[in-house]
Formats: C-alpha cells, sequence, structure tokens
C-alpha cells in the first residue's frame, strides 16, 4: 500500500472577535425592543450561561457591525459582482497559503483540490474550482458537504484517490462561513458558531518535500445515521415555497435540539473512534491525542473520557472553542493546526468530526 502524508496545515482567523458578553448586549437590546413592540416577553441571553453550557467564550466573524446592531442581528455581506472574488474563496486563499508553506509546495504541485464546509455560498460554480482558478493550480477541483464532518469526509476521499495514484498532492480546504446561516436572534442558539477557514495538504510519500513535521495516514473511518435533530432547511426550492406571485423568501438557518444531540451524538462518536483504534490493533492508551470537533467543550471531554475510560488531561483532546466557538467542519483541523508540534516519531493521533447528518469522521494519524 502506498504511504500518504498529511504536510501541511493552516488556519485563516477572520479580523473580528466578538465576546459572549458584546453578543449577549446587543441581544438582549433587541429582545426589550421586541418585547416592546409585540407585547411578548422573551428572555434575555446570559454570558455565563453561554460559557458554562458550551465553553465558548469569543468567536471570529468576518462582519461585526451587522450581528451586532439590535435592528438587523445578522452579518452584513455586501453582494458582490460575479467577477469578483467570492468570500468564502477569499477566506480559504490564506489558510491555503499556509498550509503550502508549511509543506514546501507551491499551487503548480496541487492536483485537485476539495473544497469541504457546511454551507456553501452558491450552488455552482463549485467555490473549490473558485479556488483553483485565483491559486492558478491545473488539475481538477470539487465541493463537498457532510456538515460539521465535510473536512474528514474530504480527507477520505483524499486518501483512496491517493492511494489509487489518481492524484500525488491533494488540497483540503473548510472555508466555514457559519456567520451567515445562525440566526442571531435565537436565544438557544446565537452564540454557537464562528467563522474560520482551514486546510491540509495531503500527498504520497514520495511527492512528499518536507517530511519532518508530517503526519502518516493509516486509515480514515466514516459512519452516518439520518437525523433532523440538526438541520437547515435552506436551499434551491426555498424561492419556489411562496403561493404568492412575489416570493418572499424566508430565511432558512440552523436549527437544532441541543440536549437530544449531546445525549445521542457523545456515545456514537466514543464508540466509533474506540472501533477505529481497535481495528487497527491498537488500544486507546496508544494514542497521544484526540483532535476533536469543537462542538461543546462538555460533549468533547465526554468522548474523550468514554474513550480512554478514564479522566483525560486537557492535552490529550484539545479546546479551541473558547476562542473559536463551533466553526463547523474546520474544528477539528485547528485543534490539530494548533497542537501537534510535540508529537514524536511514531506516536498516534486520531482527528474526529461529528455533526449534522448525522456523520462521523476520523483520521488515524502516526508522526513520521
Ligand atoms: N442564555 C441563557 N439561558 C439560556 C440560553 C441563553 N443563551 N439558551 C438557553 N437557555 C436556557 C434554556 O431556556 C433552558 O432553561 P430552562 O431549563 O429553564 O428550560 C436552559 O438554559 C437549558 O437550555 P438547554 O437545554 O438548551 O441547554 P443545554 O445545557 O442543552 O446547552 C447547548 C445548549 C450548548 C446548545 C448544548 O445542548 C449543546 O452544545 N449541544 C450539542 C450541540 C452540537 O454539538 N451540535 C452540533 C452542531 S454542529 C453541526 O453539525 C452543524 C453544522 C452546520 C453549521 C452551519 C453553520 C451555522
Amino acid at each position: 500500500m502506498p504511504q500518504i502524508y498529511l504536510t501541511g496545515s493552516g488556519v485563516f482567523t477572520p479580523p473580528y472577535a466578538i465576546s459572549n458578553e458584546d453578543l449577549v448586549t446587543s441581544f438582549n437590546q433587541y429582545i426589550d425592543q421586541h418585547n416592546q413592540k409585540t407585547g411578548e416577553s422573551l428572555t434575555h441571553s446570559s454570558a455565563e450561561f453561554i460559557e458554562k453550557a458550551s465553553g465558548i467564550k469569543s468567536r471570529y466573524v468576518m462582519e461585526k457591525a451587522g450581528i451586532l446592531n439590535p435592528n438587523r442581528m445578522r452579518p452584513f455581506y455586501p453582494k458582490r459582482l460575479d467577477t469578483e472574488m467570492s468570500i468564502q474563496a477569499e477566506m480559504a486563499l490564506p489558510a491555503i497559503k499556509e498550509a503550502l508553506a508549511a509543506s514546501k509546495k507551491t499551487a503548480k504541485n496541487i492536483d485537485v483540490i476539495i473544497c469541504a464546509c457546511a454551507s456553501l455560498q452558491r450552488s455552482y460554480p463549485a467555490v473549490a474550482i473558485e479556488i483553483q482558478h485565483y491559486l492558478g493550480a491545473s488539475g481538477y477541483a470539487f465541493d463537498v458537504n457532510v456538515a460539521c464532518s465535510s473536512a474528514t469526509f474530504a480527507i477520505d476521499i483524499a486518501y483512496h484517490m491517493l492511494q489509487t495514484g489518481s492524484a500525488n498532492t491533494i488540497l483540503v480546504v473548510n472555508p466555514e462561513l457559519c456567520s451567515s446561516h445562525l440566526n442571531f436572534k435565537d436565544r438557544d442558539s446565537h452564540f454557537i458558531f464562528g467563522d474560520v477557514a482551514s486546510a491540509v495538504i495531503l500527498e504520497r510519500k514520495e511527492v512528499a518535500n518536507q517530511q519532518a513535521d508530517a503526519f502518516e495516514l493509516l486509515g480514515t473511518f466514516l459512519k452516518t445515521n439520518f437525523s433532523n435533530n440538526i438541520r437547515n432547511n435552506d436551499g434551491i426550492i426555498n424561492a419556489t415555497e411562496d403561493p404568492e406571485d412575489t416570493p418572499n423568501i424566508q430565511f432558512h438557518y440552523f436549527t437544532q435540539q441541543g440536549k437530544k444531540v449531546f445525549k445521542e451524538v457523545v456515545p456514537m462518536v466514543s464508540e466509533h473512534i474506540q472501533t477505529q483504534v481497535y481495528n487497527h490493533h491498537y488500544t486507546p492508551d496508544k494514542i497521544k491525542r484526540l483532535w476533536l470537533h469543537q462542538a461543546n467543550i462538555n460533549m468533547n471531554r465526554l468522548i474523550a473520557e468514554k474513550f480512554y475510560n478514564r479522566d483525560i488531561t486537557p492535552l490529550e483532546a484539545p479546546i479551541i472553542l473558547d476562542t473559536y466557538a463551533n466553526t463547523s467542519s474546520a474544528g477539528s483541523i485547528i485543534a490539530f493546526h494548533q497542537h501537534h508540534q510535540d508529537f514524536k516519531t511514531g506516536e498516534l493521533g486520531l482527528i474526529c468530526s461529528f455533526g449534522a447528518g448525522y456523520s462521523i469522521g476520523s483520521v488515524l494519524v502516526k508522526k513520521v
């Protein structure tokens, strides 16, 4: 079997941070105005609740003023001409440049680009092909969407393409523009997501220029199981759903049954990653680190404790959602990007995503 290496990663952090306190201040102003106007008595949000229930303290976004304006409560991304670079391509490029530099490659070396994320800003042309254009890469490119598992499912596709020899070097990029699908007027979910882009370079060992900081992919393991507990009905059908002549398109946002998700997904994920590790004839104690999807600090801790069957140290399942919030499929890649430099040759780690679908994707890696 050919050996497949992850040789570089990169993260683009958007320019604006919003603390829980700032988010809650504008949310509560919106609620006060709403209650005054309607006579309803909707309840305030609380920064303490958010941090305790989720572990999130802050999030990065591509635009802040619209989100924090109580009269708007959603970001403002002015419509761009078709000839202008799209916002997701704009987010993707700096993450890609960092990943390329880490792997000592240039765009000319990339055979395939997979743009994998939970929300794409348009149906077509594929954002991946636009990224290919701006990078000046040849070969081909396509988009993949498996919600929060988009990155790991794309890594699985890349891994198998590289093994068959249909490509030598593949770029997987995750421009997660979560703020555009988050209902900032909804107390239950207004705090959950942030924007970010992450990228990884995967390649066949024989073409890898950089091997000192590389990880070999030992295997990928995917699972899906249909659930409506995390859902977004946004799509091409929306404009046809209004019976009037002038379509009154509703905003379709992320919704979830958070408690159900928490309860159902924790055992699914811990069993899934244990199974993958046993299938490779290892035991959990041989895994130095879990780079988990960043959904919720309590959920991540429980998954890791079930996996190791003991209490864990913070570095066994590093948390980055305190500053980034849930960044959908980019979360586990950011955790990897920030927390792999201490690995020694032969040490094992596991990247794992989980989310809507339900979907779980895990990637077992060994430091070269
Ligand atoms: N402030 C104060 N109080 C609040 C707030 C708030 N903001 N929100 C809720 N409360 C109150 C509730 O009203 C409730 O009060 P009461 O007990 O009196 O009824 C109490 O707090 C508890 O509410 P919950 O039961 O809802 O709170 P939880 O403890 O369950 O915490 C969480 C809520 C944090 C959302 C938690 O359920 C959670 O994290 N669940 C897992 C979520 C998860 O991992 N989802 C995966 C999503 S990722 C994915 O796959 C989607 C990808 C799509 C991305 C697209 C971008 C948008």
